[in-house]
């Protein structure tokens, strides 16, 4: 029993998102996920979620790769988290390639290419242009 653990805020959840959450999976039998809280988002970024932190929780969880799912509230708490889901392998997208090292002697760890052309930042700018109300 294999298990993969991720991380990310996968706000306004597109395609780039379900494509690393399934070659996640396939690494392994079960997914775990760690969902950014907005207030992370805000440290980590500078700037809030669009989409609240409860329903990018049930989105994440309702993907069919996906297993179990959590807040990330830290980014400094990933080696408790792998150890508290006993984690084998550590998958993150390429742009973090080699910041997460510090933890390979607690678990594999993997950076997956992105899918190119689309970011939760090109629909934020995209979604500026447009006068909605939410
Ligand atoms: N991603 C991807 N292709 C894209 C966009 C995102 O593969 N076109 C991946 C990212 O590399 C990341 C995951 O999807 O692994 C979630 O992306 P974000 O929501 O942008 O999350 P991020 O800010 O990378 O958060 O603890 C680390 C952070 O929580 C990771």
């Amino acid at each position: 029993m294999k298990t993969v653990i991720t991380f990310g805020s996968f706000d306004l959840f597109h395609v780039g998102h379900v494509s690393i959450l399934r070659r996640a999976k396939l690494l392994g039998d079960r997914l775990v996920v760690g969902v950014s809280t907005s207030e992370l988002s805000v440290r980590k970024k500078g700037s809030p979620t669009v989409i609240a932190d409860e329903d990018r929780l049930r989105i994440v969880e309702s993907i069919r790769y996906v297993d179990d799912v959590f807040f990330e509230t830290s980014l400094e708490l990933k080696r408790e988290y792998i150890q508290w889901w006993k984690a084998d392998i550590l998958v993150m997208g390429d742009d973090w390639s080699g910041k997460f090292d510090y933890l390979l002697d607690e678990c594999e760890v993997r950076y997956l290419s992105r899918t190119p052309m689309i970011s939760t930042s090109m629909l934020r700018e995209k979604l500026a242009g447009i006068n909605v109300e939410l």
